[in-house]
């Protein structure tokens, strides 16, 4: 390939005649997807063309995964996807007030997920619902969501996984603090120890409150999985315009380890998570895992992605697929024949049918819901908002009736 050199800043003391101290955009974006095709800084298992990797480093971490776990990771992601689709569908229908696609990030999210243990828990932001699904949350829970009808209401201590967080960056705060404490009351040190990831995106890097959590982290050697889903795109920002190095670099300068993972990968994203969440649980923690992926559909159902990005770039990561490279292996291997994946597909499509059925169906919570839960205890002050919205919204009710 003959892409521009990679650029790096010039060494102290070289001096500012020796070298450009500015990178042209081509040399800052040759550096930020120098890895992107393998090589020794992209820890990858199965290539897309579904052809087994050897890793001495990482192959022990899936040593159990066989042709039946490899499938069950498929059929995970295969019902994911499709429940995504249905969702996508279902917005443009008018059902959905918006939808936020995972589609192509099944692998980074599904790998992950899987790698997760009982005992550790998980902050979210929004685009993780492969993660949800991992996690146990019914998929249908996710759609009370998007139909604007409530804020999620999972019991999030039962499954391990937080709340959604829409604000950029701030879950990794909330991740950072929750560590701490499992640090702080000896949940870490052991094969049984506890461990806590946060998924954010390319684009939070730029925020201050994931700069924070870094600080924080690594000063308190908290059990966190920083996993950062590389998707290239902060809605039309693309990565070159955030970092001048690839993202997974930035961990050295915190004092902690960082990898990047084939992010299209399930294999490899299960392997280095379990890695991660291993050191973190016996104590060697932080660390940051930048999955290297791609967004194959637009940031949102209110994004139109024609408007900032070219289409060549789409059809070249199609090929990257993650489910089709697993497809393949399972093929190839005398895993899975036809009418195996067949029975997934109809399976995925029965997932998604439920689904609508549930969403077309929801009921609508009553108003006076949005008071409930927001303190512990009893409020006078909401118990007063709550009766006049009551009584605001009666006066309504009489209107119509005219
Ligand atoms: C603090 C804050 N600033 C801005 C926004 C608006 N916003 C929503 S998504 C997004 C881009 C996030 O990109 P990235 O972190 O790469 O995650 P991705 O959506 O690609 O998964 C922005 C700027 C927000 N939600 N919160
Ligand atoms: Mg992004």
């Amino acid at each position: 390939m003959s892409s521009p050199e990679q650029w790096t800043h010039p060494e102290p003391g070289e001096g500012p005649a020796a070298r450009a101290a500015q990178p042209s955009p081509e040399q800052v974006i040759a550096g930020l997807r120098a890895t992107t095709e393998g090589g020794a800084e992209l820890t990858q298992l199965l290539t897309p063309e579904g052809e087994r990797v050897a890793s001495p480093q990482f192959d022990r971490y899936v040593a159990d995964i066989d042709g039946e776990a490899l499938r069950g990771l498929y059929r995970d992601m295969v019902l994911v996807r499709r429940a995504d689709r249905e969702a996508n569908a279902m917005q443009r229908q008018g059902q959905l007030g918006i939808w936020v696609p995972l589609l192509g990030q099944e692998a980074a999210q599904i790998g992950s997920g899987r790698a997760l243990r009982k005992q550790d828990m998980a902050f979210p932001s929004y685009r993780e619902h492969g993660v949800a699904y991992a996690r146990g949350i019914d998929f249908r829970e996710l759609m009370g969501i998007f139909r604007c009808t409530d804020h999620g209401n999972w019991d999030f201590k039962a499954h391990g996984f937080h709340p959604y967080t829409i604000v950029i960056g701030n879950q990794v705060l909330n991740a950072t603090g929750y560590a701490m404490g499992q640090k702080f009351e000896g949940k870490v040190g052991d094969e049984d120890g506890e461990a806590t990831i946060v998924y954010f995106g390319d684009g939070a890097t730029s925020q201050g409150d994931v700069h924070e959590g870094f600080v924080w982290s690594a000063v308190y050697d908290a059990p966190l999985v920083f996993f950062c889903q590389n998707n290239q795109w902060a809605i039309s920002e693309p990565t070159e315009r955030q970092s001048r190095l690839p993202l997974y670099q930035r961990a050295r300068g915190y004092g902690f380890p960082g990898i990047r993972v084939d992010g299209n990968d399930v294999l490899a994203c299960l392997a280095v998570t379990r890695w991660a969440l291993d050191e973190c649980r016996h104590g060697n923690g932080p660390v940051l895992i930048e999955a290297f992926t791609y967004r194959m559909d637009a940031h949102t159902t209110t994004d139109d992605p024609t408007r900032y990005r070219l289409s060549d770039e789409l059809e070249a990561w199609k090929l990257k697929d993650p489910i089709e490279r697993v497809r393949a292996y399972l093929a190839r291997n005398g895993h899975a024949d036809q009418p195996y994946f067949d029975r997934i597909q109809a399976e995925a499509d029965q997932f998604a049918a439920d689904l609508r059925e549930f969403t077309f169906n929801m009921p609508e919570p009553p108003p006076e819901r949005v008071f409930a839960n927001v303190y512990a205890e009893p409020s006078a002050a909401l118990d007063a908002q709550r009766e006049e919205y009551l009584a605001y919204l009666s006066g309504f009710a009489t209107a119509g009736e005219r």
